[in-house]
């Protein structure tokens, strides 16, 4: 077995992630992926240093043998999605926070040293100021930021009871290539962009002010790796964000732009559970992890773009 173990590994985020290692030279990757939301063909050229274990992480017998042996664990398999965990909230509940439970207890009695945890920033709910700091007392607004939530003190308790060495990572709305843009609860930017070569209008829902700090996918990838390695970080919670924000209006804007078309979005009630505004103070990654984000706005959406168009048949 690896000493790597990627949970959601053919996910858009986990693929990314089990790239990364295996161009650092991490030789196998073993991946758990129930391939719910995930897809095989996302770990295409890398399948065969994959040691892919189709398991759901509600199995805790299945977690546990995958993670035999493993030295570092990264914990990205999860349901997605406010508004899903508000529609169908038992399917989030039960993968995000039995199945974490799961991932921690199997990775503490196999005895790993690491696990780097993938939380969200809507754990944080609407502060009063902005950029989000981790010292902020989150506020949950939806099941799937309370689940979030959950994982994370999971995570600082296997620290301080089992010795488990633990990080958890708040991502910041991840986009890139290999996002799904297919389902009702598909991230904005896969549903702009697929929206935008289609010529088609997208529903924007609300005023379109409400911003987010958009981050590529490699540049979260990348602060996984550093998460693993990093020193006297065990325990601790870490923004992994751009420090950036754009509204929706202003992306959709520039996504026209970029492709050179004027298509006006149709708006639409504002969804449940929205957070209203996003962007990460970045100052304790950038200090203790070395987070040093490689991919401007719109360099990450010209590439994201490119993927999207060249999956157009
Ligand atoms: C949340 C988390 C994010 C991540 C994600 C996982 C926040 C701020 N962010 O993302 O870090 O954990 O959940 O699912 O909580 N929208 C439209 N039209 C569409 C689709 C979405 O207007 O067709 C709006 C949506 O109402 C929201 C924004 O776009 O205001 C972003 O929505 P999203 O589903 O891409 O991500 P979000 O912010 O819920």
């Amino acid at each position: 077995m690896s000493r790597y173990v990627v949970t959601g590994g053919a996910g858009f985020i986990g693929s990314t992630l089990v790239r990364s290692l295996l161009a650092e030279g991490a030789g196998r990757v073993t991946v758990i992926d129930n391939l719910l939301t995930g897809k095989e063909e996302n770990l295409a050229e890398v399948r065969p240093s994959v040691d892919l274990i189709k398991a759901d992480i509600r199995d805790y017998d299945a977690v546990a043998q995958a993670m035999r042996g493993a030295a570092v664990v990264f914990h990205l398999a999860a349901i997605p999605s406010v508004p899903r965990s508000i529609s169908d909230p038992v399917p989030s509940h039960t993968v995000n926070i039995d199945g974490t439970f799961n991932v921690f207890r199997a990775a503490a009695e196999s005895g790993a040293r690491r696990v780097v945890y993938a939380a969200s920033s809507s754990a944080y709910g609407d502060t009063e100021m902005l950029p989000k700091v981790e010292t902020m007392l989150p506020r949950p607004k939806s099941p799937y930021a309370a689940q979030k939530l959950m994982g994370e003190y999971y995570a600082s308790v296997f620290h301080s009871c089992y010795g488990l060495e633990t990080v958890s990572l708040r991502f910041f709305n991840v986009y890139g290539p290999r996002q799904d843009p297919s389902s009702p609860y598909s991230g904005v930017l896969s549903v702009f962009m697929t929206a935008l070569l289609g010529r088609r209008a997208p529903t924007i829902f609300g005023d379109g002010e409400q911003s987010r700090d958009f981050t590529y996918v490699e540049d979260v990838a990348q602060l996984c790796l550093k998460a693993s390695r990093a020193g006297g970080v065990a325990g601790q919670v870490y923004n992994a964000g751009n420090g950036n924000r754009y509204t929706l209006n202003e992306t959709w804007r520039q996504l026209q732009e970029i492709e050179g078309v004027r298509i006006d979005p149709v708006y639409g009630p504002p969804r449940a559970g929205d957070v209203r505004d996003s962007q990460a103070d970045t100052t304790a990654a950038v200090r203790d992890l070395g987070h040093a984000p490689r991919f401007s706005f719109e360099e990450g959406l010209r590439r994201t773009l490119e993927w999207y168009r060249s999956r157009r048949t």
